[in-house]
């Protein structure tokens, strides 16, 4: 097949699925042109049978804002029609799944599909923006196929927008490959060179992800047990959570490492992840923490039910229960066996549910589907 991805570039979920998918698809010998306005950070380097197309939008006095969409249209209608393409799969709605769907009406009789993945906060955050709300409504119900990443996402999407069309669900997947341990070189000494136990959250640190929560939790854990905190990422809340680990008195234990592009390497240094997110469509972090073999201690919300096993491979509790979070991984923490338990039960979750190999066909699978259908206009 021959296939345009639209995604984000910057660290998020979305990229790294629209990413990871490239890969394992171009793996297979299909043809991959990823579209973005800047080259990925997870396709930095070569790969066979993946060609990046970044789209540049020229800025004019008369404009306030640049019309990225239109930029990106236009983009898709000429690779299109110079790449022979069949399919644009768009990830995250807005304005991806918009400048698809104008692309696909330009192009008129040239038969073109157009499918969207949804990955969250495309619906739960800027969805509910009422700028957005028809138009996301739209494209939903324009694209030929629509993809989510988890069944809280799509009853959120129908109860959200009223959507009546077919929606499939393919979970966020990791490649089980990475995750081996031979390939760990970050050592627990760099950071806990008293042999503290070591918690770890990574994120884009905006407020949904709450990772006060994440500073508070830490900080009823050290009083128990000896620990270091390792957060990972950036974003509009790093200057209030640096000032927060100040009050709190916890400079020395806590380490910032900015963005980082992979994060299986530092996983192999944590004994526990924690997520404490407002609201998660799926947790790509979480996966991937499990994948290393992390159990992970999260909040009961969106679709981390659907990838944590309550007391089996992590914790659920409700948003804010700081106090729970931290008396469980503590508990957890002080029993090395089941411990280990729980990091045997994340790993071996990751790979039977989660892993590439099952999950890239569905989507290999569902484009053919897509192909073979009719028009959906
Ligand atoms: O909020 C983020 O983590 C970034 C965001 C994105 O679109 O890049 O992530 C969303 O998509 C991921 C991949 O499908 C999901 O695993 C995340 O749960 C989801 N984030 C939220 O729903 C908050």
């Amino acid at each position: 097949m021959k296939v345009a991805i639209v995604c984000y570039p910057t660290h998020g979920g979305s990229g790294v699925v629209a990413s990871e998918l490239a890969i394992g698809l171009a793996d297979k010998g299909h043809e991959i042109h990823i579209v973005s306005y800047a080259q990925p950070f997870r396709l930095r380097s070569f790969h066979q049978n993946i060609f990046l197309h970044e789209v540049g939008v020229s800025s004019y006095p008369l404009f306030k804002y640049p019309p990225y969409a239109l930029g990106l249209a236009t983009k898709l209608v000429e690779l299109v029609e110079d790449c022979d393409l069949e399919l644009i799969h768009a990830h995250y709605a807005v304005p991806h799944a918009a400048s698809a769907y104008l692309a696909k009406q330009i192009l008129g009789s040239r038969r073109i599909k157009t499918i969207t993945t949804l990955h969250g906060t495309d619906i739960t955050l800027v969805g509910a923006d009422q700028s957005f709300h028809r138009v996301i409504k739209f494209t939903i119900e324009k694209s030929d196929g629509v993809t989510v990443v988890s069944e809280y996402l799509k009853q959120r999407t129908i109860e959200e927008f009223d959507i009546q069309r077919d929606i499939r669900v393919i979970y966020n997947f990791v490649d089980t490959q990475r995750s081996a341990p031979e390939h760990v070189d970050c050592t627990r000494e760099t950071y806990a060179p008293e042999g503290e136990k070591i918690l770890m959250h990574a994120s884009n640190f905006r407020p949904v992800k709450r990772v006060g929560d994440v500073v508070r939790i830490f900080a009823k854990v050290q009083e128990r047990i000896p620990a270091k905190l390792i957060l990972i990422g950036d974003g509009p809340e790093r200057v209030f959570i640096q000032q927060l680990v100040k009050e709190l008195k916890l400079i020395d234990q806590v380490y910032f490492l900015g963005e980082q592009d992979y994060l299986e390497p530092l996983f192999f240094c944590a004994d526990l992840f924690l997520l404490p997110s407002e609201q998660e469509s799926f947790g790509l972090t979480a996966l991937e923490a499990m994948a290393c073999g992390v159990p992970v201690i999260c909040a009961e919300t969106g679709g981390l039910p659907e990838v944590i096993s309550h007391g089996e491979t992590g914790f659920l509790f409700p948003v804010g229960e700081t106090g729970k979070m931290a008396e469980n991984a503590v508990d957890l923490l002080r029993n090395p066996e089941r411990h280990e338990s729980f990091k045997t039960k994340a790993r071996s979750r990751a790979s039977q549910c989660f892993n590439a190999d099952r999950i890239i066909p569905q989507y290999e699978t569902y484009y053919e589907e897509i192909l073979k259908s009719g028009d959906h206009l």
